[in-house]
């Protein structure tokens, strides 16, 4: 394995080799090597990933599912295959049970409208938590609006994880959706979704995952999990943006209305009525995004290259390592200190607003994200208008932990003086 090293008889990343194969790393911003950590919002690319893309322009395009000729069957083929291996990826029984989206933000919206509208009726509850993405909040909030519904908001903890303890008082038999983030943007958190889902289904409630923040990171079986809808994004795992995943179980994706209605969804038209495609093509109205849905095959090879597992421990140990170092600076304090974490790591720095923070640590070259995050009411449950967040990736290195460090300290220093 070409990303892999053996020290001892634990394996650690080649850093080195995994960085070698993305080229957007190797420049200077503002006079200094670029130091990227701002992965939770969108990771960078390997060169697999952008030279699929330039091939199937080069070679391959044409609309997919529709023409007899070679480069239609090319394309479609292509797509097929990314399908089947996404399937693979995160252990669904089909591939038909995944759909193509533009991201996390459509899978939800999906699931909100053509699962919602049908079959959630006036006073049903949907239970959410206090640490959502706008994108799990706000498409609950129109569907609850429109039909009539409950919108439930599970609390946090001051550490940043859920109060597991309110549980059985929230989701109760009136509660007919659960949804919930694998793992927070903001503060990191993994949530045991495993058995909120068991006991969500105990009491007859489906339950859709947001993961977001979960699908480069934490190994994804849709079946041992038994969720019914899992929605991730492919440019937050080293693949292309405008591509998401929609995880859906079959008999729910088959008796759901479509999302949308246009060419490719359809068996018949007539203004009589039409008839629908099986699954997935219901749900993929239109020509879809086929290049990146092409290229996004090469992201997923690459993380199963290098393993899931591998990677995680990777950044777990630049997660400790800054949250150790930071900590030590005076003012600095961890927004976010659940026991499981991924590697996310949001602060708030005494009397420096985080924008100031965000831009004199880019004038160093480095790239964090400073703000809400999307998650505004998690700002309000704490009492801060935003963080600074620093979030990694297989490509980051324990040297560029040390640089951003340094800076804190000095720009903390500079500015207390
Ligand atoms: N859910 C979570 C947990 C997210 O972190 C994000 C994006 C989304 C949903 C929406 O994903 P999209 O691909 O549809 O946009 N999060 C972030 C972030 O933390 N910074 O920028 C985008």
């Amino acid at each position: 394995m070409g990303n892999l090293h053996t020290t001892g008889t634990k394996q650690a990343l080649d850093v080195e080799t995994i960085r070698s194969q993305f080229p957007i790393l190797h420049q200077q911003v503002n006079s200094r090597p670029l130091i990227y950590f701002d992965n939770a919002a969108s990771n960078q690319k390997p060169e697999l990933v952008i030279k699929a893309l330039e091939h199937y322009y080069h070679c391959d395009h044409a609309n997919i599912h529709r023409g007899v000729h070679t480069l239609a069957e090319r394309a479609t083929t292509a797509y097929e295959e990314t399908r089947k291996i996404t399937a693979d990826f995160i252990n669904a029984p089909e591939a038909e049970e995944v759909i193509f989206t533009k991201g996390t933000t459509e899978g939800i919206n999906l699931v909100a409208s053509a699962y919602g509208r049908a079959f959630l009726q006036e006073g049903d509850e949907v239970l959410i938590s206090n640490m959502e993405h706008h994108s799990n909040i706000v498409p609950w909030q129109l569907l609850c609006e429109e039909k009539g519904l409950i919108l439930k908001v599970l609390p946090l903890k001051d550490n940043g994880e859920i109060k597991w303890e309110v549980l059985d008082q929230l989701l109760t038999p009136k509660t007919k959706m659960v949804s919930l983030v694998h793992a927070s943007n903001t503060l990191g958190t993994i949530n045991p979704i495993k058995n909120v889902i068991r006991q969500a289904h105990d009491l007859g409630a489906l339950v859709m995952i947001d993961g977001a923040q979960a699908a480069a990171h934490l190994e994804i079986d849709v079946q041992d999990l038994d969720c019914d809808f899992y929605a991730f994004s492919s440019h937050k795992m080293y693949g292309p943006t405008g591509v998401g995943v929609l995880y859906g179980k079959r008999r729910l994706l088959e008796k759901m209305k479509p999302y949308q209605g246009g060419g490719e969804m359809i068996k018949e038209v007539s203004f009589e009525g039409t008839t629908f495609s099986d699954i997935p093509h219901k749900f993929e109205a239109g020509t879809p995004n086929i290049a990146d849905v092409v290229a996004f095959k090469q992201a997923i090879e690459f993380i199963e290259g290098i393993g899931k597992s591998s990677i995680a421990a990777h950044e777990d140990q630049l997660l400790k390592q800054a949250t150790e170092q930071w900590s030590k600076i005076p003012g600095f304090r961890a927004v976010g200190t659940a026991q499981q974490k991924v590697a996310v790591l949001s602060f708030v720095m005494e009397g420096i607003h985080h924008f100031d923070l965000g831009v004199m640590l880019d004038a160093k070259g480095i790239a964090v994200r400073t703000g809400h995050h999307c998650t505004q009411p998690l700002m309000e449950c704490y009492g801060i208008e935003g963080t600074v967040r620093a979030s990694f990736s297989a490509y980051n290195t324990e040297e560029e932990v040390d640089i951003m460090s340094g800076h804190l300290k000095d720009i903390t220093n500079k500015l207390r003086s």
